[in-house]
């Protein structure tokens, strides 16, 4: 008798477990090999806020009642939408995949969705669905489409207990939790079922229900039943791959893990993730063009081509990839600036992307001055002080072969000793943004 109970406790224990336990499936597993050699992404903010030219977070910034927001769709017409151009501009920089905004904060679906008329076919002059096209473009020319979705809304009364944005919007009302997150399943069966095969839903809005006193987030207020969700995704499609931008460790269910605004651990921006929720997922470093997520008119502040290949190679230092994103105008076309940003990182990539794609982190980490990617027996050291002659490579003890610089026949002198590994790199041999050092182990 005795026994049974025990043998039943233990049954019920790790069935229990089992349920808890996300085990992803071999389509999922590849899916996420691929994601972690495809190193370079374009990320694309659109939707009807882009009209005011202010950003995504325009609703909240400006107090914008919910009324007068209402007014923006009506007149959304973006004449000079061209996906296949879009997916061009991504493929000609060297990007692999595009993340795009299915709905932002502002709660308004960019797609034809059942479960609200509160989506760009329903109330704009333009009527057709954008991410249709953009998937059908996407698929001609083998880019993978992830789809960005917000937790978090404005709009909608069901998200209610609201969080701690918005809270002066005039015109939301109080409505129901759990008819919110049947929302949200409702519109992610809808993103994963009528668009083919979707590489990945991207999620952010959590942090909102989270207490903040200036410094640290508290408790979460709400449930965000991720387990349901998670697991509708991975029915759905299991090659499907889950991030969400939490700014904490990965949670079960997900496949990879974001670093808004940041490198991997480092939280500069304050809110990010900690360097001890560093998980062992795959990994994707999102940043702006500019100081901007959504069309910004006055945002000038572009970052050069330099900063910008340099990030994207102290990304890939960490094994990380890149996912670096543009606000298209309300028109639908990409400001020229950011156009001419992208063509040059295509060049830049075309030359040496061999140096970075299907590569993992290095052994040396990323600091100002170099990054490091590795791939079977081959370092590649990147460099980013043409005005330094003597690297040091600090306890570099990984036995090599043979040093050089990456695609030109020519050594590169250096010395060994008991502190690392000395470097020589001759004037006229250093780059301007990166110089590519070939190191060949034994
Ligand atoms: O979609 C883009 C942004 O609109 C969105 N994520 C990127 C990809 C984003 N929303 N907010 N943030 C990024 C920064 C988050 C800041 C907040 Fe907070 C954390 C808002 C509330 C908690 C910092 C801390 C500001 C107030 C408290």
């Amino acid at each position: 008798m005795k026994r049974t109970f025990i043998s039943l406790v233990i049954i019920l224990l790790s069935q229990f477990t089992i349920a808890q336990e996300y085990v992803p499936t071999k389509e999922n597993l590849e899916a996420r090999q691929w994601f972690q050699e495809a190193k370079f992404g374009l990320f694309i903010h659109w939707g009807v806020y882009s009209q005011l030219g202010d950003g995504e977070w325009v609703m909240n910034n400006q107090n914008i009642p919910i009324d007068a927001y209402e007014k923006l769709p009506s007149f959304f017409n973006p004449i000079a939408y061209d996906a296949e151009e879009w997916v061009k501009m991504a493929k000609d920089a060297g990007m692999k995949y595009i993340t795009i905004t299915s709905r932002h904060h502002d709660g308004f679906s960019m797609f034809d969705s059942q479960v609200t008329d509160y989506n760009i076919v329903k109330k704009t002059p333009y009527g057709k669905d954008v991410l249709k096209q953009l998937a059908e473009a996407c698929r001609k020319a083998d880019i993978k489409l992830f789809f960005y979705y917000s937790l978090l809304d404005w709009h909608n009364d069901d998200y209610f207990p609201r969080g701690r944005t918005g809270t002066e919007i005039d015109g939301r009302k109080e409505g129901t939790w759990e008819k919110y997150i049947a929302f949200m399943k409702a519109q992610l069966t809808e993103l994963l079922t009528n668009y083919g095969d979707i590489a990945g839903i991207w999620f952010d809005g959590h942090w909102d229900q989270k207490e903040w006193d200036g410094k640290k987030f508290g408790k979460l207020k709400v449930d965000w039943h991720y387990d349901e969700i998670y697991k509708l995704i991975h029915e759905l499609q299991p090659q499907c791959l889950i991030g969400n931008n939490h700014h904490i460790a990965p949670i079960s269910g997900e496949d990879f893990q974001m670093f808004e605004k940041d490198l991997p651990g480092h939280n500069t921006t304050g809110w990010g993730t900690s360097a001890s929720d560093v998980g062992q997922l795959p990994m994707e470093v999102c940043e702006t063009i500019n100081n901007s997520w959504g069309f910004n008119i006055q945002d000038r502040k572009h970052k050069s081509e330099k900063e910008l290949i340099q990030l994207m190679v102290k990304s890939a230092g960490y094994g990380s990839n890149l996912l670096l994103n543009v606000g298209p105008m309300p028109n639908g076309e990409i400001q020229p600036e950011h156009k001419e940003s992208l063509k040059n990182m295509g060049e830049w990539m075309r030359a040496n992307g061999e140096t970075i794609y299907g590569t993992s982190q290095g052994p040396v980490s990323p600091n100002e001055e170099m990054a490091s990617t590795r791939k079977g027996k081959t370092v590649y050291l990147h460099l980013f002080n043409d005005k330094k002659e003597l690297y040091f490579l600090e306890n570099f003890d990984v036995p090599f072969r043979d040093i050089k610089l990456y695609n030109k026949n020519k050594k590169v002198t250096h010395k060994v000793n008991e502190y690392g590994l000395f470097l020589e790199i001759e004037k006229e041999d250093r780059d301007e943004v990166d110089t590519i050092v070939e190191i060949t182990l034994k």
